[in-house]
């Protein structure tokens, strides 16, 4: 794949986990070899110069593209906008161009096994592709940039004030008020509609350019991209949600209960779906700051809450974020490059708008590292930052491949490596960095707790993490039109999440995918699904090789040297070969399963069982 860059942002680490990509070159034959300029069929080793040419333009591009984004994402104005999309355009021209030629080379005989590889990154590499027409990446280009920027500056209200999108987020986690969540939750998602329809042009132009690829829509060539055929992925994806999905149901059913015994018939009834806004996130992706509304009577008493440990112990931002550095130092990881503290943004501006949305950057695709986050105090953040850090940490790892192998065995892993790290949270590490007091370190009879405020954001964003793609994937298809947008993605969310919004039927106009940030990012979300089970798999196999020997959920492996170097070797390997590859090096496995989650979750599931016994659960998918 094409570095993840999008345009609107190039969001990001030029191919990291948390941007997506795009591309364009000068309009001339450039790359023309010899053998074609006389007319003879190309050879390998004309395909191997290609490929070789490609990667060079490619990465100076990148560059240029990534400090456009890097800008813009962080001072958005009218000409930030302008530029980064101009330079977006131009990634995406250079990219649609060397898709096209790409194919060609695809089937000349005696290839080696790089180049193929590489040829078949380079066709299908882009997030979003534009035609080869005048003036469609350009145009592409400004309206993603345009929705970014509108998801960037996006507001609500709170109590009538108008509030940003990064402070509302964080309230929907503290708020129990069921009016002013419904306020939040109602006002925050009005930033969607004015971009229905630059989102619908979007579409419509991506898809242009995904057809003269060679693909059906943009949806089909997304799919492409995991060492298997397109529906053998979208089928491994089912599989693995099948897998879960008894769990999220066991929980789905707990967590109702306990909103009905808290607000009452009225505003969550004991059956059918959970009301969006009363979950503690925006989006209901995770649940875990209602924890309190949920905890079970004597084992839910945890003895501590993070976000408590943070404030208390004055913790800033920074603070949060060298921790998260120590814990990789700690693993054997180098430290981070002075250069990332110069020029990371870890706390959001008060003098400019920005997009909040966390992300990790590798701006020259060397070890210019750099996060991007507007980092509050509290346990989300504290796992966000050290989510982002995995993705740098990733990105310096495969820093001595060639440029189309720096990026991750899929996007998936970019995801899930931080997470994983994150998992080793455990109240005893807690305690190492002294927020814990050793006498509050919960004893076994609280493992039920621990693990239901682990599940709750775990387990209960597993089919969010998957829904998010399949609305997608219908538009891109054209099975969902401008005219369904947002009647689908409702009952997309009510039958996998068994969720609806707070107020009933949404207005004729909503948008709601606009307000969630990876719809306007366009940024691709199968792989927060993929991360989620993976990082648990990443979990079991290191604790398994540190030789832990008690439950799952209290191994943390940090200071673990040998689990550190054998993780390096796995994030070394970049995108060089297949992920089953990488995932085999790190874990023994070449399977992608939800088994590992399993294990992890077991004596919480067998809990949620006995809790739910008599209760009627789950929901009817049609409203
Ligand atoms: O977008 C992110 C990261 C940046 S790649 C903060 N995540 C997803 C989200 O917030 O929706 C991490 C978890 C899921
Ligand atoms: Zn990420």
């Amino acid at each position: 794949m094409l570095k993840q860059i999008s345009t609107a942002a190039l969001a990001a680490a030029i191919l990291s986990g948390c941007a997506a990509a795009s591309a364009q070159s000068p309009a001339t034959g450039a790359s023309e070899t010899a053998s074609q300029a006389d007319g003879a069929a190309p050879t390998a080793a004309d395909a191997a110069a290609f490929v070789a040419d490609a990667e060079k333009r490619l990465a100076e591009l990148s560059v240029y593209a990534g400090k456009a984004a890097w800008v813009n994402a962080t001072h958005i104005t009218v000409d930030t906008d302008y530029l980064a999309a101009r330079a977006g355009a131009e990634y995406t021209e250079l990219g649609v161009e060397l898709a096209n030629e790409a194919a060609k080379y695809v089937d000349v005989p005696g290839l080696d096994y790089d180049t193929s590889r590489k040829l078949n990154m380079l066709r299908q590499g882009l997030t979003a592709p534009a035609p080869n027409v005048p003036g469609a990446a350009d145009e592409l280009s400004t309206l993603l940039t345009g929705l970014q920027s509108a998801y960037g500056k996006g507001t609500g209200t709170y109590k009538g004030e108008v509030t940003r999108g990064n402070d509302l987020e964080a309230l929907m986690g503290t708020v129990r008020d069921p009016a002013l969540l419904q306020e939040m939750w109602t006002s925050w998602h009005k930033i969607g509609a004015p971009m229905k329809d630059d989102y619908a042009r979007f579409v419509e132009i991506s898809n242009a350019g995904a057809k003269e690829l060679g693909y059906a829509d943009t949806g089909a060539m997304w799919r492409s991209g995991y060492d298997m055929a397109p529906d053998e992925f979208a089928a491994l994806l089912d599989r693995n949600w099948q897998e879960v999905k008894p769990l999220y149901d066991q929980l789905h059913c707990y967590v109702r209960a306990r909103l009905n015994e808290k607000y009452g018939d009225e505003v969550q009834p004991a059956t059918g779906p959970i009301r969006a806004d009363l979950l503690g996130n925006m989006w209901a992706q995770e649940w875990g700051n209602i924890y309190d509304v949920v905890a079970p009577a004597g084992a839910g008493d945890l003895g501590y809450d993070l976000t408590d440990l943070l404030v208390q112990a004055d913790y800033t931002p920074i603070q949060i974020v060298e921790t998260g550095e120590s814990f990789f130092s700690s693993l054997g990881f180098a430290e981070l490059p002075e250069t990332f503290w110069e020029r990371s943004m870890i706390t959001a501006p008060r003098d400019r708008e920005v997009v909040c949305h966390a992300s990790a950057w590798d701006v020259d695709n060397v070890d210019d590292l750099r996060i991007k986050m507007c980092t509050k105090v509290n346990a989300d953040d504290f796992t966000t930052a050290h989510h982002e850090l995995g993705h740098n940490y990733y990105q310096r790892a495969y820093n001595q491949q060639p440029f189309l192998y720096k990026n991750s065995a899929n996007d998936g892993f970019h995801e899930a490596v931080g997470d994983f790290i994150a998992l080793s949270v455990t109240p005893d590490y807690l305690v190492k960095l002294n927020l814990l007091d050793p006498a509050n370190v919960p004893d076994e009879s609280k493992d039920i707790g621990l693990l239901l405020r682990q599940a709750m954001d775990k387990v209960a964003f597993l089919p969010f993490g998957l829904l998010i793609d399949k609305w997608r994937w219908q538009v891109f298809s054209g099975e969902v039109t401008p005219a369904t947008y947002n009647q689908a993605w409702t009952d997309l969310r009510r039958e996998y999440q068994g969720i609806v919004p707070p107020g009933g039927e949404r207005p004729a106009d909503a948008f709601d995918p606009g307000a969630k940030y990876h719809v306007p990012g366009n940024t691709p979300y199968t792989r927060y699904f993929m991360a989620r089970l993976l990082q648990f798999q990443f979990h079991k196999a290191a604790c398994e090789q540190a030789g832990w020997q008690g439950p799952l959920h209290r191994c943390s492996i940090y200071n673990n040297k040998a689990v550190g170097e054998r993780l390096n070797q796995m994030l070394a390997m970049g995108a060089s070969k297949p992920w089953p590859d990488a995932l085999e090096a790190f874990t023994g496995t070449r399977e992608m399963s939800g088994k590992a989650m399993l294990a992890y979750f077991q004596p919480l599931q067998a809990w949620l069982e006995e809790q739910n016994e008599g209760r009627a659960c789950g929901w009817s998918s049609a409203s």
